[in-house]
């Protein structure tokens, strides 16, 4: 196995060579358990635990090694086994809240050229979903590609199409059945030259079906959706990278649960592109948009230029994102107690 068939790139290489020099190894997590990781290297697979110092400097969720990531090993190989030593610079990351009540950032998947949102053509398609997932996409650094799947069961995939354009400026949209094999093969270049694509979207949406149809093996587990809503039943449970024999590595993961944003006050302007630029033309400029004269936003939601419904999901994610800000500032400000707790203990101890 060639390294640049695992996703290396020059940037990686940067990043690794002072830990090659010292005789390191690396892989690519393409699959996490409780406390241990399946390693991808061009010597094989390996199982790793990260070291006692890294967990001990580990401050948070976000810095232990996650799907997709490179990591600097020492190999035992003829154990098959490994240890972690460092995470190498992500060059991408999608993230979300954790589920619960505790504000902390999980990586979905790392070092991701581009993220297939997923959303099946049945009774679970939702632009406002599509919407949000884009956000999350805008701030991941990887190039969102919108997935319709199950074309074979709608009646009028070009108005859906059109629909999802309206909340999707200039991301590619493809509509493709798995049942009929159709526009898979256009979906193929995007793993063009060993490039790393995740799969997201809600459960039931085909993530593990599609990516099954593109390693031309059924790997994946799949289930039915439910009657009525078509919802799915969280078939999949782990994030996993794959590789395609074609070239190209795939993430497929489970369906979200709780779907919740990370920061992205960046985003959400990108995504809300035409609301920002309608609120420019506001007669005043604190316009709350609500009652005053001459808010250009109430009257193109008049008109009718602007969707009402979208507009309530752009005021809906900003409460949510100035909500998210002011758990995070408080979480930020015990980490840094904690930091220094845990830094005088270590000098204590080395004394
Ligand atoms: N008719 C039709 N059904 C499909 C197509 N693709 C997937 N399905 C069905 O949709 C159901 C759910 O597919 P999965 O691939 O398990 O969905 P998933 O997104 O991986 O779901 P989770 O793992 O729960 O997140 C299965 O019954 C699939 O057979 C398609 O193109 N056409
Ligand atoms: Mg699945
Ligand atoms: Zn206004």
């Amino acid at each position: 196995m060639n390294i640049k068939q695992l996703g290396w790139n020059e940037t990686l290489q940067e990043s690794f060579k002072t830990y090659e020099a010292d005789g390191f190894s690396v892989g690519r997590i393409a699959l996490e358990h409780k406390h241990m990781y399946r390693v991808l290297t061009t010597h094989g697979e390996v199982l790793a635990e990260v070291s006692g110092k890294f967990r001990f400097e580990s401050l948070s969720r976000e810095s232990f090694p996650a799907v997709g990531d490179w990591v600097v090993l020492s190999l035992r190989e003829d154990e098959g086994k490994a240890t972690i030593h460092a995470v190498l610079p992500r060059y991408s990351k999608f993230s979300r809240k954790v589920a619960g009540n505790v504000t902390e950032e999980q990586i979905v998947a790392s070092n991701v050229n581009t993220v297939f949102l997923v959303n099946a053509l049945n009774n679970d398609f939702n632009v406002r979903r599509i919407e949000r997932y884009l956000l999350m996409a805008w701030e991941s650094g990887a190039n969102p590609v919108i997935v319709l799947t199950k074309a074979d069961l709608c009646q009028n995939v070009e108005e859906k199409i059109s629909e999802v354009e309206t909340v999707a400026f200039g991301v590619p949209i493809h509509a493709c059945s798995v049942k009929e094999n159709t526009g898979i093969d256009q979906l193929k270049v995007y793993f063009d030259d060993h490039k790393t694509v995740a799969l997201l979207g809600s459960s039931g949406a085909g993530k593990s079906t599609l990516t099954n149809a593109l390693l031309g093996e059924e790997k994946q587990l799949v289930q039915d959706v439910r009657d009525g809503d078509d919802r799915g039943r969280h078939t999949t449970t782990h994030r996993e990278l794959l590789l395609l024999k074609s070239g190209g590595i795939i993430i497929d993961t489970p369906g979200m649960r709780e779907l919740q944003l990370w920061e992205s006050d960046n985003a959400l302007s990108h995504s809300f592109q035409d609301i920002e630029e309608l609120a420019e033309n506001c007669r005043f400029r604190d316009c709350s948009h609500k009652s005053e004269p001459g808010c250009a936003i109430q009257s193109a939601i008049a008109l009718g230029t602007l969707d009402e419904n979208r507009y309530q999901s752009y005021v809906k994610l900003q409460k949510e994102l100035a909500y998210l800000e002011r758990k995070t500032d408080k979480k930020a400000q015990i980490e840094e107690k904690n930091k220094w707790k845990k830094i005088t203990k270590s000098v204590k101890r080395k004394k």
